[in-house]
């Protein structure tokens, strides 16, 4: 259905007309879109306002980065793309960062961008905004298309979708020139031009022989290991990977945004055994994760001595052998896959080596023991595990709740000490380990799921979007923000020795973060210690209103880039 139509006026030729803004609309809302991730501005003002009065729902962002990646992490919780809309040149390249981050971590995303006149952008003669954005774009994402004429919006529109979320998911860019919004066609016509794209991530059915080899090689695993990566949490197969991991009865290790899959409390869960089992496994199998630096790329120190054989399950055929060999690789989508082993293991799956299950449990009962006191330390200033500890609580009360989290400490112990109890409840910095993503996230969590949202940022990464406090003040969502304030990057005690200028790593002292969302009538918090974090991070999750705390950290309690120092080169000369 047109959302909407005029008459022609001139005498005698009467007929219905709609226009590309309405084509495009009628395109989304066809094929399902129902939020679009926005900043306003020519050309694309009147299509948000057009959007917003034909039912769906346009938040509108200060910066498009983040509204960039709000729209990937909705692809991410949805499996549907998310909608991000820009204006031309400086809007799309600032959304662009977000389309390149959706491409690298697999999240089904759509960037729409108004762009300037083609004639006059290709002469090059100084458009207003003017840029070859479609070429710009292409590098950066899985497909980019551009539309000239209002009768190909919605093939157009099919296009994108269908390369964003078809096999391995990712940033589509959609190229949509002021021109085209304005041109005028036959209402009939147009509303047959749509296309409502039939089942645009069709299920990849793994071959029975790429089946059986993975489990004769699970089979003959003495020290076996599941590795569950985000893809497997993107894939929405959560009972069938309960199943098979139960069925098999292996130790399993979930990435990042894996967590909660399978609870962390789960007996098999080796998360707090990490380095053990990744050096002392011999057969590993991978689940919608790749052996990239977040995995050390499958050798060296932390894959051991003991031989490894990879099995890997991934949509993608050209992820198998990117970094070492894989012995049996099983392509097709995970829940097709996962279903596939379960019921190729028969009734009688042999549970893996009792000595090898025993010895993970026990090393990961010790790591825990060992890490419990430090969760409960009541310092002022907080240390990290302090502030961890209660915030740790938070989630197991409120196992629904979204935790975003970015930082490097922040980030890193988070990640270690918050368990997680349900699939796509932990949402992070993904493969890049970007900076910047924090607020974006919190507000397409909320926008998508409905429930509250509590954001942990160190005081660096909380930057790159704070100004979206006032976005989630002016959409009242259920967003907690804490910002692990250290008074810097890692640290906040560097010194420069050579002049009056701070050091490149600090910022201002005693910096108060609360304040900033009481300009924009949220609540603000200042929390010194840990019970006090804990009493205000429970009353704002308890009343939904937007809230930041300032949490007070030790600027002496972090160590250099978190846990991944060992990344930074060394300059020779220094040690001199
Ligand atoms: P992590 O960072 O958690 O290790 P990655 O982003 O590296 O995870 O890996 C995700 C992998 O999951 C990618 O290789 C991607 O191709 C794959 N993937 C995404 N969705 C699916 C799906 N539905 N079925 C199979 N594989 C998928
Ligand atoms: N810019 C972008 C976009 N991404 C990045 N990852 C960085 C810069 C570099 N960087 C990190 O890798 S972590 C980090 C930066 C700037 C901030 C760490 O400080 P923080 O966390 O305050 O967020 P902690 O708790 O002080 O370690
Ligand atoms: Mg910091």
């Amino acid at each position: 259905m047109l959302n909407s139509a005029t008459k022609s006026e001139a005498p005698g030729t009467e007929q219905e007309l709609t226009d590309g803004f309405h084509l495009v609309i009628d395109a989304l809302k066809l094929n399902g879109v129902d939020t679009i991730y926005n900043v306003p501005g020519i050309p694309i003002t009147d299509l948000g306002r057009m959007a917003q009065a034909a039912g769906i729902r346009v938040i509108s962002f200060r910066h498009e980065q983040n509204a960039g990646y709000a729209a990937a992490i909705a692809g991410f919780l949805t499996k549907k793309p998310g909608i991000c809309l820009t204006v031309s040149a400086p809007g799309f390249l600032n959304g662009l960062t977000a389309l390149a981050h959706a491409t690298t971590n697999c999240y089904p995303m759509i960037l729409i961008s108004g762009s300037s006149e083609r004639e006059i952008v290709d002469l090059q003669q100084g458009d207003y905004e003017e840029m070859d954005q479609l070429a710009i774009a292409k590098p950066l994402c899985k497909a980019a298309y551009r539309v000239l004429h209002a009768q190909d919006i919605g093939i157009g529109l099919a296009r994108a979708i269908r390369a964003a979320v078809s096999g391995r998911p990712g940033g589509v860019y959609l190229d949509l020139p002021a021109k085209l919004f304005a041109q005028v066609m036959n209402a009939e016509a147009g509303a047959r031009s749509l296309v409502k794209v039939i089942d645009p991530a069709p299920a990849q059915i793994p071959a029975p022989s790429a089946v059986k080899r993975a489990l004769d090689v699970l089979k003959s695993a003495k020290r076996p290991l599941i590795i569950l990566g985000k893809g497997a949490a993107y894939a929405q197969a959560d009972d069938e990977i309960r199943g098979f991991v139960e069925k098999s009865g292996v130790p399993f290790l979930p990435m990042s945004m894996a967590k909660g899959l399978l609870p962390d409390t789960h007996p098999q869960c080796a998360g707090a055994a990490r380095s053990t089992v990744l050096k002392e496994s011999d057969v590993v199998m991978l689940i919608g994760a790749r052996l990239n630096w977040l995995l050390s790329h499958g050798k060296g120190k932390t894959w051991g001595e003991a031989p490894k054989q990879f099995i890997q399950v991934d949509i993608d055929p050209r992820e198998m052998d990117s970094n070492v060999e894989i012995a049996a690789p099983l392509v097709g989508d995970i829940g097709s896959c996962v279903a596939a082993l379960t019921a190729a293991m028969g009734d009688n799956w042999p549970a893996p080596p009792a000595d090898w299950t025993g010895a993970v449990r026990a090393k990961r009962d010790e790591n825990v023991a060992k890490m419990a006191p430090k969760l409960m330390n009541n310092k002022s200033p907080m240390d990290y595990h302090g502030a961890l500890g209660v915030l740790r609580t938070v989630i197991k009360e409120r196992p629904d709740a979204i935790l975003v989290n970015e930082g490097a400490n922040t980030l890193d112990l988070a990640r270690g000490v918050i368990d997680m109890y349900k699939p796509r409840k932990r949402l992070d910095v993904g493969t890049w380990g970007v900076m910047g993503i924090g607020m974006g996230q919190a507000i397409a969590a909320a926008i998508e799921t409905g429930k509250p949202v509590l954001a942990i940022e160190g005081d660096s990464a909380f930057g790159f979007s704070g100004m979206e406090i006032e976005t989630i003040c002016r959409y009242n969502l259920p967003v907690c923000v804490v910002v692990f304030n250290n008074d810097g990057i890692y640290r906040g005690t560097d010194v420069n020795a050579a002049g009056t200028d701070p050091a490149t790593t600090v910022f201002v002292k005693g910096a108060r973060y609360d304040k900033m969302i009481e300009a924009f009538g949220g609540v603000g918090v200042n929390a010194t210690s840990p019970d006090e974090l804990k009493r205000a991070v429970n009353e704002a999750m308890n009343s939904g209103k937007p809230t930041l705390i300032n949490a007070v950290i030790d600027p002496a309690a972090g160590s250099e880039s978190g846990r991944i120092g060992n990344l930074n080169p060394q300059s020779v000369l220094k040690k001199k």
